[in-house]
């Protein structure tokens, strides 16, 4: 492999730290899994507009291949190569009201974090036979959950394209055919091996085999952003006695994109700012303030509708699950009381 051809255009992390120099030292190197620095960047290279660029293909990628992903870390999370990961899953300490108990803003709320399972490599450099025994592992552990967690898994091989439509629609199941994912080698054997379980309110899901092999996800209508909250941790808790996750001292859990390392959490909201959004200069420094990032209501690089917007914590590395919602929670009680006062 020769050095990438960067155009002005590549303008992500992985193009800013992959200098001649860290190429050099890293193009011959392969993890365990056989997964190389050319696959890890290809994402970057095929989509010059990509904000990161890079994935990794298994846990030991973070390590062999730290004089690249180590600047992009430091950088995205402000997390330097000596900090360690910790974690806070108890929603007693998070300090969160219902900021709109009227639900004149708030449409919905979401909470979500990655998972990987600790004995597979990540979904970059999985095989065909390994995706399908991590779809087994998983679903038959979800099916085995009871009370206000207990549903059904649906694969997406077979499904009805009305009803995976509908479900993408409704904002329950990811998006086919993410070129960022395509490039990064995430979408093979699509759709073998992916699916999503639910339990029959809809307030419960996890996504199998997308851009991590898990996204647990606890989602509802209005604000009250501790209920979410306290949902997701009973089924995390549930999953990790029943399944090893890929987790480190250094980096918390694993994920393919350095982006989700840590909590591996994004606790969001779809919001309606009707006054607000006509300001995006002062919309802009209240999410700055708390660390938030403004997201279209289709997920990433999807645009707003109707000034509805989602709104969640930038930061997932370095900090707390707590503080992570307690992130999104701040922000968005200011977010309300400068709408109001517009
Ligand atoms: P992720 O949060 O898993 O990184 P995306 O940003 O792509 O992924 O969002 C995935 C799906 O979840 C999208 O359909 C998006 O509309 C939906 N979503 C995200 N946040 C919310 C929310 N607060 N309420 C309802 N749907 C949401
Ligand atoms: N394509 C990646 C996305 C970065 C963060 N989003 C994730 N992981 N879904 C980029 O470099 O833009």
């Amino acid at each position: 492999m020769t050095y990438p051809n960067f155009t002005k255009d590549h303008k992500s992390l992985m193009a800013k730290y992959l200098t001649k120099e860290v190429f050099e030292n890293l193009k011959g190197l392969k993890t365990k899994n056989g997964f190389t620095i050319e696959q890890a960047i290809k994402s970057g290279i095929d989509n010059p507009d990509s904000g990161i660029g890079v994935y990794a293909g298994d846990e030991e990628s973070y390590t062999l291949f730290a004089p690249l992903f180590d600047p992009i870390i430091e950088e995205y999370h402000g997390f330097s190569k000596e900090d360690r990961h910790k974690s806070n899953l108890n929603p007693s300490e998070l300090n969160a009201s219902n900021p709109d108990p009227s639900n004149r803003y708030i449409i919905s709320t979401r909470i979500r974090v990655g998972r990987n399972l600790a004995d597979f490599p990540l979904g970059t450099s999985i095989s065909k036979e390994q995706r399908y025994e991590v779809e087994k592992i998983v679903s038959t552990t979800l099916e085995s959950l009871d009370g206000n967690l207990e549903g059904r898994y649906y694969p997406l091989l077979g499904m009805n394209e009305e009803d995976r439509l509908s479900l993408v629609q409704d904002h329950f199941l990811f998006k086919a055919g993410d070129r960022f994912l395509e490039s990064a080698g995430l979408n093979r054997d699509w759709p073998s091996g992916r699916g999503i379980y639910h339990n029959n309110e809809k307030t419960f899901l996890v996504w199998i085999n997308e851009e991590d092999e898990l996204r647990v996800i606890s989602m509802q209508k209005g604000g009250n952003i501790k209920e979410v909250f306290e949902r997701l941790v009973s089924a995390i808790k549930e999953l990790e006695k029943r399944m090893k996750f890929a987790y480190s001292e250094h980096l918390g859990y694993i994920t393919s994109c350095p982006t989700n390392l840590g909590t591996a959490m994004r606790a969001s909201v779809h919001i309606s700012l009707p006054k607000l959004c006509k300001n995006m200069e002062l919309f802009k420094s209240i999410t700055n303030k708390h660390h938030l990032q403004i997201r279209g209501i289709h997920g990433e690089h999807s645009s707003s509708e109707e000034g509805i917007y989602d709104i969640s914590n930038k930061r997932r590395l370095g900090i707390t699950e707590v503080e992570c919602v307690q992130d999104m929670h701040n922000g968005i009680t200011e977010l309300i009381k400068v709408e109001e006062n517009l």
